[in-house]
């Protein structure tokens, strides 16, 4: 991705500031209502790597800070989609600082799955090598939180080792490659963090990587950012190819490490940034090429954007044109809006930020009058009756409109939030609403006086008839949010270390409803301390089939308020809690469980729930 300036022109620094790396300042074209690309309107990302598993997209980017004037990136951040239009913002999850042996520069990465394991492999300075190196984190979960698995680099040769990536060949060998400007590889180990012999280099030949001119440094296209894989038997090697304006193209071979052939390239110059990093996956049964671009407003070569096309392959296996778009892939799915969905899950967004919340995850944030929130391909079936919000305010509040198909489109509901006392002290708000049938994009749109309005952490539709969700109470007398356990919380074991389900190996079938389960079993393991308490809870698939999908509801017998949650998404009213899974422990297969956790408060009795049901099927519990 990024340093095309730095390491490719370095003996003639003085040419190159005065050369395209100040030029690019292209023209923004500013989005329309309709546009879902860039992926992200939050922040600006960069260098995108995507990884589909259980179903799943999820897309590990950097994260080119405001007001950059040069490649200033300091963490890297994790998004997921299962429909390739709506994405879920799972923050920060590593930063450079993650690395004890890093002085900064959190710069390209590519994250893969092995064995229960989810490890990333990313640019980072060395503080001893005073430049850039490889280094490898690792995590049970795809959105983390990682850490730092070796403790010091994994690979570094003498220059330029910037741009890992990884891919597991079918018989089980792990490859990693990297290098601006040159390209180089090792074979990893099973354990994903250590490796056989020495970096090889690659020859960059002109017939496997094509022909430079004017630029004795370079004699081939091949710039940096390489994303290496294999399909139908040919392996593939797409990078940033240059000088600059970086441009994509690729080579194949039919072996893992060449040699190479020079096949063309896949998308031109374009899109206002003077660095590309290009990202390939199949998911769904289609192909998707993922690159970053300078089109958000504001944005530019040290502001970019992650952005996805999808394409399909010729059929010789050779890559067509691709250009950028602003409307991005089709929807691959339905989004189901009786299930909870995270606020910040989007297809658009204009005036909006995202931060952690005290619940756990992301939460949406510097909410004002006029912002508003798209998510495509709502899917209302017969019809919503009413809308319940996750929200906070430390201010007097404002009002959510639920519009269909454009921040002005038709008023489905209208739901006023007034203040909660701060803004991360949050109250569920339940409104009516009448209109919202059949597949509509859904806009949340915000109005309200000026300054900051309100936050919100999670949002669902109830059905009109036999609601299947949780019935909401009235806003009556709700007791005030207990005040947040620290944390780290005086407990035992309460630090909230994520031991998150070990993820299936095999992906269930595209899911959208889920499977009702014929039996279950409940293992509610507490862990308390004074008036905070940690509960561990496992849900076993006795039943003859798998679960796509699942959704475990219970009710407290006391006070007792969650207040932060892993590896499921927990929401409360009053004493009513569902926890739905991630999407990377959607699937149980028969016989099979997952697990997830969360922290709460109470006073008086903390008892194991009386019962519980899994998809509205009752469980029995583990004693
Ligand atoms: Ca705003
Ligand atoms: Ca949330």
């Amino acid at each position: 991705m990024r340093g095309s300036c730095m390491f490719s022109r370095i003996r003639s620094w003085a040419a190159l500031l005065a050369g395209a790396c100040m030029l690019v300042v292209m023209a923004v074209s500013p989005a329309t209502s309709h546009a879902d690309n860039p992926i992200v309107q939050t922040i600006y990302t960069a260098d995108p790597a995507p990884l589909v598993y259980n179903n799943t997209v999820y897309l590990y980017t950097g994260h080119d800070e405001d007001g950059s004037t040069y490649f200033t990136m300091n963490e890297w951040r994790v998004y997921s989609s299962a429909d390739m239009v709506n994405w879920t913002d799972h923050g920060a999850p590593l930063s450079w600082k993650t690395f004890s042996w890093a002085t900064g520069d959190a710069w390209a990465s590519q994250a893969i799955y092995r064995n229960g394991k989810f490890y990333w492999y990313v640019t980072v300075t060395s503080k001893a090598l005073n430049r850039p190196a490889i280094g490898v984190a690792v995590s049970t979960s795809p959105t983390g939180p990682f850490t730092d698995a070796l403790g010091k680099p994994l690979a570094s040769t003498s220059w330029g080792d910037i741009d890992p990536t990884v891919f597991i060949d079918t018989d089980g060998q792990a490859y990693l490659y990297w290098g601006n400007p040159n390209l180089w590889y090792v074979k990893l180990n099973q354990d994903m963090i250590s490796y056989q012999g020495s970096p090889v280099q690659v020859p960059l030949t002109t017939a496997g990587f094509g022909t430079r001119t004017g630029n004795p440094d370079r004699a081939t296209l091949y710039e940096e950012g390489p994303w290496f894989y294999k399909r139908n038997g040919l392996y593939y090697l797409v990078f940033a190819a240059g000088g600059i304006p970086e441009y994509i193209a690729y080579s194949t071979s039919p072996n893992p490490t060449g040699p190479w052939t020079y096949r063309g390239v896949i998308m031109p110059t374009q899109g206002g940034s003077f660095t590309n990093h290009p990202g390939v996956i199949d998911f769904n049964g289609s192909s998707y090429l993922f690159y970053h671009n300078g089109k958000l407003p504001g944005g530019g070569g040290y502001a970019r954007s992650v952005a996805v096309e999808k394409f399909t392959y010729n059929a010789d296996g050779s890559f067509p044109t691709i250009n950028m778009t602003t409307a991005g892939p089709p929807s691959i799915a339905p989004l189901n809006p009786y299930a909870v969905v995270q606020a910040e899950t989007m297809a658009w967004s204009v005036g909006v930020e995202t931060e952690a919340s005290s619940e756990g995850g992301m939460n949406v944030a510097n909410i004002e009058n006029g912002d508003y929130i798209k998510v495509k391909g709502v899917s209302f079936g017969s019809g919503a009756a009413s809308f319940d919000a996750r929200v906070a305010s430390a201010t007097s509040g404002g009002t959510i409109e639920l519009r269909l198909d454009g921040p002005t489109g038709t008023l489905v509901g209208s739901c006023a939030v007034q203040g909660t006392g701060g803004w991360q002290t949050w109250t569920t708000k339940t409104c009516p609403v009448s209109g919202a049938t059949g597949t509509h994009d859904l806009y949340l749109r915000f109005t309200g006086g000026s300054g900051f309005l309100l936050n919100i952490n999670w949002w669902r539709f109830n059905g009109s008839g036999t609601a299947t969700a949780t019935p909401v109470p009235p806003t009556a007398t709700r007791t005030p949010t207990p005040a947040l356990p620290s944390a780290t919380p005086a407990g035992p074991t309460a630090t909230r270390t994520a031991t998150p389900a070990a993820p299936t190996a095999t992906p269930a079938g595209p899911t959208s409803t889920p499977v009702a389960s014929a039996g279950c079993q409940v293992t509610y393991v507490l862990n308390q301390w004074g008036t905070g308490f940690t509960a561990e809870v496992t849900v076993k698939n006795t039943s003859a089939s798998a679960i796509s999908g699942w959704s475990l509801a219970w009710a407290f017998g006391g006070n007792q308020q969650v207040t932060n949650a892993w590896n499921a998404t927990v929401a409360q009213t009053g004493a009513s809690v569902t926890a739905s899974n991630m999407g990377y422990n959607a699937s149980i297969p028969a016989g099979g469980s997952a697990s997830f956790g969360f922290q709460g408060s109470y006073s008086g009795t903390n008892s194991v729930p009386a019962s519980f049901s899994l998809n509205g099927t009752a469980c029995s519990i583990a004693q």
